[in-house]
C-alpha cells in the first residue's frame, strides 16, 4: 500500500477537516454525529421519548433520535440516542499536562537504576482511606503484573510493599517511615463526593506536617485520576486509566536519579 491512501496526512484525506472546530465524525467528516446514552427519572412511554429528545436540543445536538428505550424500574427509563452536534473544539490549541519521562521496559529500568541510582529504589503502595479497589494499585505492583505488563515486585532494582486497600492515611506514612521509602504511590478510585480529592489532600498535609513532603517521590493513580489534577493536590505525578507498571517504574527511577543528581 506504498504511497496508498494510509500514507496520506489526515487532512489531505479530507480537505473539509479542520482542526481548530473539530466536531464528530459519523458517516461524513464534520456531520457531529454522536451516541449517547442516559436514564430519565420518568415512567417510559412517548412523553418520556419526547423529554429525551428535548434534553438533547438543550444539550446541543440537532436532530435528536431516540432508537432505543426501555423502563430500568417503575418511574425510571434508560434511552440510546443519536444526534448531531452543533458544538466544536479547537485541537490546535489543546495542551494536556503530562508526565515527562522516557517509557522503559522493565530490564532497561533496572539497568537505569542500576546504573545511576546504584541501589534499589524501596516504594510502598496502597489503595488509602474507605477505598477498598485493589485491582489498580494490584496491577502497578503485582508480581503478575497486569496486561502482559510485569508489575514493580518483579524488577529486580526495587523493594516494593504493597500493603492491600482501606490503609489509613496514618498507618501509610508510618509504614513510610519504618521502610524510609523512596516513593510512595496511592490508588484511588471511588470519587463519590470527592472523597478522593479529601483524602489525597490529607495525606499531602500529614506528609507536610512530619516533614516528609520533599524527602519522597508522591504519586497517585486511579481512572479519575490525570497528572493535571494530581500536580494540583500536591503530587509530582498521576497515572490514569491505561498505565501500566512500566510507566511508573520509568518515571520514578528517572525522577529519583534527577533529584540525586541535583543534591
Ligand atoms: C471491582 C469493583 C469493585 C470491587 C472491588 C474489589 C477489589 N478487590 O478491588 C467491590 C465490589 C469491592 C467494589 C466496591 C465498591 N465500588 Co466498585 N467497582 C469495581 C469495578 C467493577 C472495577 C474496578 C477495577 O478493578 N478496575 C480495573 C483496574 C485495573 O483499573 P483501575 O482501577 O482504573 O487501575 C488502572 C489505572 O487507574 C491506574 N491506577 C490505579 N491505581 C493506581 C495507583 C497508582 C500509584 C498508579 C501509578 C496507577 C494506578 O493503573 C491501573 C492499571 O492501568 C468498577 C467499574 C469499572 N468497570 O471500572 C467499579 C467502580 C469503581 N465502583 C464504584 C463504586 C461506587 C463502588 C462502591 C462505592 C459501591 C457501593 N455503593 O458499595 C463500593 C466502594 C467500596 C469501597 N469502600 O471502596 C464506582 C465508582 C464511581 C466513582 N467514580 O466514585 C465504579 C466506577 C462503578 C460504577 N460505575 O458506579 N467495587
Amino acid at each position: 500500500m506504498s504511497g496508498g491512501l494510509y500514507s496520506m496526512d489526515q487532512k489531505d484525506f479530507d480537505q473539509t477537516l479542520d482542526l481548530t472546530k473539530v466536531k464528530p465524525y459519523g458517516d461524513t467528516m464534520n456531520d457531529g454525529k454522536t451516541q449517547l446514552s442516559f436514564t430519565l427519572p420518568v415512567p417510559c412511554g412517548e412523553e418520556a421519548v419526547e423529554a429525551a429528545k428535548q434534553l438533547m436540543k438543550k444539550m446541543g445536538f440537532e436532530n435528536p433520535l431516540v432508537v432505543y428505550y426501555k423502563e430500568l424500574t417503575e418511574g425510571y427509563t434508560f434511552f440510546n440516542c443519536y444526534g448531531s452536534t452543533v458544538h466544536t473544539v479547537d485541537f490546535s490549541s489543546i495542551h494536556v499536562p503530562k508526565v515527562e519521562s522516557t517509557v522503559m521496559d522493565m530490564h532497561e529500568t533496572d539497568e537505569y537504576i542500576r546504573e545511576h541510582i546504584g541501589r534499589k529504589i524501596i516504594v510502598i503502595g496502597a489503595s488509602t482511606g474507605t477505598d477498598a479497589h485493589t485491582v489498580g494499585i494490584d496491577a502497578i505492583m503485582n508480581m503478575k503484573g497486569y496486561a502482559g505488563h510485569y508489575g514493580i515486585e518483579r524488577y529486580e532494582m526495587f523493594e516494593a510493599l504493597n500493603m492491600g486497600s482501606q490503609v489509613p492515611n496514618e498507618e501509610f506514612i508510618a509504614k513510610a517511615i519504618e521502610m524510609k521509602a523512596d516513593v510512595l504511590l496511592v490508588s484511588q478510585t471511588v470519587t463519590q463526593k470527592d472523597v478522593h480529592i479529601k483524602n489525597l489532600t490529607e495525606l499531602v498535609e500529614m506528609l507536610e506536617a512530619e516533614g516528609l513532603r520533599d524527602k519522597v517521590i508522591l504519586v497517585c493513580g486511579g481512572p479519575r485520576i490525570s497528572h493535571e489534577l494530581a500536580q494540583e493536590l500536591g503530587y509530582d505525578a498521576g497515572f490514569g486509566s491505561g498505565s501500566y507498571a512500566d510507566d511508573v517504574a520509568s518515571y520514578v527511577a528517572q525522577e529519583l536519579a534527577r533529584r540525586m543528581h541535583k543534591e
